[in-house]
């Protein structure tokens, strides 16, 4: 009986120590491959939060660069409180402001010294002017032609007959009175009055930025506007000259630029810098080489150059009819299928075989996007561009160039005072 009755005893204790051992062989498992198991539990939570976080920064983004453009397209308050003072100020005392207050001789001397300025940023153009005078050696050989639209020449006129241009000539102009300039000649005129177009350039929803953010920079109305492309147009605006000298209202001139007058043009139209380097800033990246018009016309791989600070020869303009070439070009564009938008692209085709480059210390660029730039560099600048987003009369300005233009702000000026600009 005890026989019988112990192997089952026996087998139960073995059986008991083999289901300890399988226990503790399974612990022994599971304590292995924990270190195994928990890294890669781990690994897959943090792609997981990089993934949610990459999700959330691209939004941001988006977000980021729809507002930096809503900043860079508004008008910052104390700008616009300016040009009203300004413009009320016209309209209060009309008899100090009666033009012409230059000689009008002056305004047709090609002997003199002419500068083309067009805006409507009234503060932006009033430090265009001040540095120029400020920095030539004979202001009374230099003669400023400002062209603003209607809404603000009165403003303009104020702001620049109230400033000390030591004897320096000026003409403050509406684009408007130019009346050349209408629908049936202008084809930027044209395309502003179709329908399609409006749509394109004023419709700036946050769903149109967050389809297209890098197309978004080219949807705003001022590469259409006339302002713009007045440029085209210089030597119908000044058939008795034959010279001048195109600024932008974003650079300030920190030189003599008589220079510029005395340069062999070799019969060229447009004396610009060049801003190609390596494969950057050709005319591939400014149009479209997949249209056989352009692809007939053009190299690719020619340097693109800047608008900002360019010096016309408007006799060789007329002999080139360069203005005709431009309107060729423009009405081709209409559909947007040579170039996207703005005025540089049918600059760099109008200008393709007449423009002369310039020594690179006349101009220097970057100054509204480029951090980097070498202050050695913009020291011996004749002319710096803030051309890019980041204008230094606007909040988003950057710091480190922002003096460079506030030099030539009169925050002295009554007008200045009363709209509340931040003194540097
Ligand atoms: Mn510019």
């Amino acid at each position: 009986m005890g026989g019988r009755g112990a192997l089952p005893v026996v087998a139960g204790v073995v059986l008991v120590l083999l289901a300890k051992d399988l226990i503790r062989a399974a612990r022994a498992a599971i304590a292995d491959a924990k270190p195994l198991f928990d890294p890669q539990l781990k690994i897959q939570r943090l792609k997981d939060a990089i993934f949610a976080q990459n999700e959330l920064l691209a939004r941001a983004k988006k977000r980021g660069a729809f507002a930096s453009l809503i900043a860079a397209k508004s008008i910052p308050k104390p700008l616009h409180c300016l040009a009203v003072r300004l413009t009320a100020e016209r309209i209060a005392r009309p008899e100090n402001y009666a033009d012409p207050v230059p000689p009008p001789h002056a305004l047709e001397d090609p002997a003199m010294f002419h500068y083309a300025i067009f805006s409507d940023n009234v503060l932006a153009a009033s430090v265009v002017v001040r540095s120029a005078v400020a920095n030539s050696l004979d202001p009374s050989k230099h003669v400023f032609h400002v062209v603003t639209d209607r809404m603000n020449l009165g403003a303009m006129q104020v702001i620049i007959r109230l400033m000390d241009l030591k004897g320096a000539h000026y003409e403050v102009k509406a684009f408007e009175d130019y009346k050349f300039l209408n629908s049936s000649y202008v084809p930027v005129l044209r395309q502003l009055e179709s329908a399609n177009l409006q749509k394109f350039y004023f419709e700036n929803k946050l769903e149109n930025a967050t389809k297209d953010a890098s197309n978004m920079k080219f949807r705003n109305p001022k590469y259409l506007s006339m302002l713009n492309h007045l440029r085209f147009y210089l030597p119908e605006m000044y058939p008795k000259l034959h010279r001048i000298l195109f600024l932008d209202d974003d650079v300030v001139v920190q030189r003599d630029l008589t220079g510029l007058w005395k340069i062999d043009m070799d019969g060229k139209v447009n004396g610009a810098v060049e801003t190609c380097f390596g494969s950057f800033h050709r005319y591939w990246q400014y149009m479209n080489f997949s249209h056989p018009l352009i692809k007939e016309k053009f190299n690719p791989n020619a340097c693109g150059w800047a608008y900002g600070m360019n010096f016309f020869d408007l006799d060789s303009w007329r002999r080139e009819k360069s203005t005709e070439q431009y309107h060729y070009w423009q009405s081709q564009n209409e559909n947007r299928t040579l170039w996207k938008l703005g005025t540089l692209p049918p600059g760099l085709i109008t200008f393709y075989s007449t423009t002369k480059p310039l020594e690179k210390s006349w101009h220097v660029l970057g100054l509204g996007y480029n951090p980097s730039i070498s202050m050695e560099e913009i020291r011996n600048a004749a002319v710096v561009h803030f051309n890019g987003n980041m204008k230094p009369w606007l909040d988003i300005g950057m710091n480190q160039f922002r003096h460079l233009w506030t030099k030539y702000v009169d925050y002295d000026d009554s007008f200045i005072r009363q709209c509340n600009f931040a003194p540097p």
